[in-house]
């Protein structure tokens, strides 16, 4: 399989993160993708290519003007006010407050965000940048005829929706992916989303919409970030009403949990008969995961990749997240070889 990867990424790293109140070194971090990358050449994956640059266009198909704008600015309007380490926003507009963008940096920081867990740095621009071509190169070469495409990205990008950032996710790369595909001609992009945390950007850019299949598999809201999105009664809305599927799962679920979870999403998107599959591919399901509750173990990862290569759909393996940094590289590659010994 193909990997598409670049440096680049390492521009953006981040200084600190609230996790239960504590001011915490960010688990999303440059040696995540660097362990990644060393497994993918360490097995023979495939050839390894850097990303081409697709400009700002395909990013505004998904994202909104003010969004990108308030991004591509950000830091500069940030040290413009004599600060230089990393921005965080302090309040959001929530229920009955004004949802009107304010002028200054720091009330536009909130506005464009739902948590405080997306930290811009002086690289953060390029790096997102570089992310979103890494996604939209993969896509390329799988409208090419490649069966499969690993693009590598890092920040992730689920989290993000239309006009906001957070949960480490500033543009959405798999979004902005599904709709390059339909932008060049093709019906039906299915996109399946196995990161531990629920898909929240990804679910609201296509809620109201039929073309994008929408399929997540993550730790239950109730009890786990993001909290505010990602429950089994979320179908879908208009024209997208059948669209949507989420299997929030217990805490501490395992292979034979989740693996069940998975051939549900299989059926549907079996029955939705896409051209396209992408995998948001986050392996902080992994049971010595920091931050993430569930129990999945090494080789359940190729079990995995077997069942999504057995679809026989061409797919766009997205990464996602995933913080146990010592097994990153082989649980992701794992289900990439999985995938590959599937003829
Ligand atoms: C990004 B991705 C943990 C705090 C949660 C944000 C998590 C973002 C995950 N108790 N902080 O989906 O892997
Ligand atoms: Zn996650």
């Amino acid at each position: 399989m193909l990997t598409i990867y670049t440096d680049d990424h390492r521009l953006h790293h981040g200084q600190h993160e609230l996790i239960g109140g504590k001011f915490t070194p960010c688990f999303e971090k440059p040696s995540r993708a660097d362990m990644v990358l060393d497994r993918v050449k360490a097995v023979g994956l495939g050839d390894i290519q850097g990303p081409r640059d697709f400009g700002l266009e395909p990013i505004r198909r998904i994202h909104t003007e003010g969004f990108v704008n308030f991004l591509q600015h950000a830091w500069r309007d940030w040290v413009a006010t004599g600060r230089t380490h990393d921005m965080l926003p302090i309040a959001w507009p929530t229920r009955r407050l004004r949802q009107k963008e304010p002028d200054s940096i720091d009330g536009r920081l909130g506005y464009y965000s739902f948590d405080a867990g997306a930290p811009i740095t002086a690289g953060t621009w390029q790096a997102v940048l570089s992310s979103v071509n890494v996604a939209l190169t993969g896509q390329a070469e799988l409208a090419k005829g490649a069966r499969s495409v690993f693009s590598l990205c890092r920040p992730p990008g689920h989290h993000a929706s239309a006009d906001y950032m957070g949960g480490y996710c500033f543009f959405n790369n798999a979004a902005i992916a599904a709709q390059a595909v339909l932008d060049q001609g093709t019906a039906r992009v299915a996109i399946l989303d196995v990161d531990y945390h629920h898909g929240n950007g990804t679910q609201d850019i296509f809620y109201d919409r039929a073309d994008v299949l929408f399929t997540s598999i993550h730790g239950d809201p109730r009890f786990e970030y993001p909290y505010f999105l990602g429950y089994a009664d979320e179908k879908g809305q208009g024209v997208g009403e059948g669209f949507n599927f989420n299997y929030p799962l217990a805490s501490g679920s395992d292979w034979s949990v989740w693996s069940l979870a998975l051939q549900a999403a299989i059926r549907q998107i079996s029955a939705y008969a896409p051209d396209v599959l992408i995998v948001s591919l986050g392996v902080d399901t992994f049971k010595e995961d920091p931050i993430s509750q569930f129990k999945l173990d090494s080789p359940d990862y190729l079990r995995m990749g077997e069942a999504i290569g057995k679809l026989g759909l061409p797919t766009l393996f997205v990464m996602e997240g995933g913080y146990a940094v010592e097994e990153i590289g082989i649980n992701a590659v794992n289900v990439l070889q999985g995938f590959d010994s599937i003829g």
